[in-house]
């Protein structure tokens, strides 16, 4: 009889080791979404959710009806999917890539930004101008151009909350039709194979906590519509200032991402940092924790200098993750003179440590930060008498 039960154990247990090698065979592999959806069906792998591919859909029967000239780009990207196994990089929590658009998929590694084989991701693009004010320059002509000839691989889309016509001062069509940029903006990017920013841009609203109700209800919708899109990254708080801690950041990122993680699990998400997301230090030894979160550093090269440098480096140092997702080379009221010293400095910082870096901004407002002269009217098809100092200044760093 002891036997019989020992016999019995034995055979329950190498079932059930079976089983659990299985699983981790899965967890490790990069399997194309198809062949991931087949495995959800049959009910095998409950953990993977994303099945469907939005962004593939959506660019199907988006040819018709737009004016910006939509086409094929669908397949640009098809020879970045990844067919073979995952990496390396088992010392990260999570392994397992997300179902892609047929963009790689990014995670955080150690300081850096990656794909799921470790290769290092750098960043690198344009911010709008707010959507609210600039609009036009959302448009796939445009975006494609950045991305052939300027080298952009990401664009971010600003959306301001308290300004004039922001997300939670304007009335509910100016909602919608922010909403509708968004997504006009995501799905160019998607068909570009670019990665793009949504970007909550807090800014006289100082403190995240103060439209943090309606972050929370737009984060929700925003990531249950982009949760298979493997190029949108959710930046929660574009610049905290006006005193805001970083307890008090972190305290509103741990409602906030909860709230996008619910359905996309693993999409890279910018938290800002106190005082106009330059205070990346007070991160040390205080992270927010989600392996995917990378925290904002912003400077403007006439104004921040050493001191903020400093910071950063002392950020790296505690391998804090850290991202540039807006800056440029004037001073920080947007204006001023250009200190390309500076900007020299921060460049090369930057290069080093492979940092994403995304420039503000894309407007033609008569300030020096903005990439385009006033004078110039385009919203696409930029030649270089076109562009402004700080314009031509980007081209140069590529
Ligand atoms: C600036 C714009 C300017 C606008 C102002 C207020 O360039 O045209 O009038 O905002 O809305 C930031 C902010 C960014 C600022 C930029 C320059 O994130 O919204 O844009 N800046 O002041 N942080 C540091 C500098």
């Amino acid at each position: 009889m002891k036997k019989i039960k020992y016999t019995a154990c034995i055979l329950m247990l190498s079932l059930l080791v079976t089983a659990c090698n299985k699983r981790s065979v899965m967890n490790d592999m990069w399997m194309p979404k198809e062949a991931v959806s087949q495995i959800e069906e049959s009910g095998e792998n409950k953990t993977q959710n994303k099945t469907e591919s939005s962004g593939e859909n959506k660019t199907e029967n988006s040819g018709e009806n737009k004016t910006e000239g939509f086409s094929e780009n669908k397949t640009e990207n098809s020879g970045e999917n990844k067919t073979e196994d995952s990496n390396e990089n088992t010392s990260q929590e999570q392994t397992q890539p997300p179902v892609q658009t047929g963009i790689k998929p990014l995670k955080v590694t150690g300081t850096k930004i990656t794909d799921y084989d470790g290769n290092v991701v750098q960043l690198r693009g344009v911010s709008t101008h707010g959507l609210s004010w600039f609009p036009g320059y959302v448009n796939k002509e445009a975006f494609t151009q950045f991305k052939n000839e300027w080298g952009c691989n990401i664009i971010r889309l600003a959306m301001y909350t308290a300004e004039y016509n922001g997300y939670c001062t304007g009335d509910e069509n100016n909602k919608q039709n922010l909403k509708n940029l968004i997504d006009n903006g995501v799905n160019y990017a998607t068909e570009l194979g670019m990665y793009v920013i949504i970007d909550w841009h807090i800014l006289n609203d100082c403190n995240p906590h103060t439209y943090k109700e309606e972050s929370k209800r737009f984060f929700a919708e925003i990531s249950a519509k982009y949760k298979d899109h493997t190029n949108v990254i959710y930046e929660i708080c574009n610049e905290p200032n006006g005193g805001t801690s970083w307890w008090d950041v972190k305290s509103y990122a741990e409602e906030v991402i909860p709230v996008i993680r619910a359905n996309d699990p693993d999409a890279i998400i910018i938290v800002g940092t106190p005082t106009w997301s330059q205070d990346v230090d007070h991160v040390v030894n205080n992270r927010v924790n989600d392996p995917n979160v990378v925290y904002a550093l912003h400077f403007y090269a006439a104004t921040h200098t050493d001191w903020i440098r400093n910071k950063l480096q002392t950020a790296l140092n505690n391998g804090i993750p850290v991202i540039v997702s807006e800056f440029s080379i004037c001073d920080a009221s947007g204006n001023g003179a250009i200190n390309y010293n500076e900007a020299s400095k921060w460049i090369d910082m930057i290069k080093q440590n492979d940092m994403g870096y995304i420039m503000w901004n894309l407007s033609n407002k008569g300030e020096t930060s903005a990439f385009f002269n006033s004078w110039c009217q385009k919203t696409s098809g930029f030649t270089m008498e076109d562009l402004s100092e700080t314009a031509k200044w980007f081209l140069t760093v590529r």
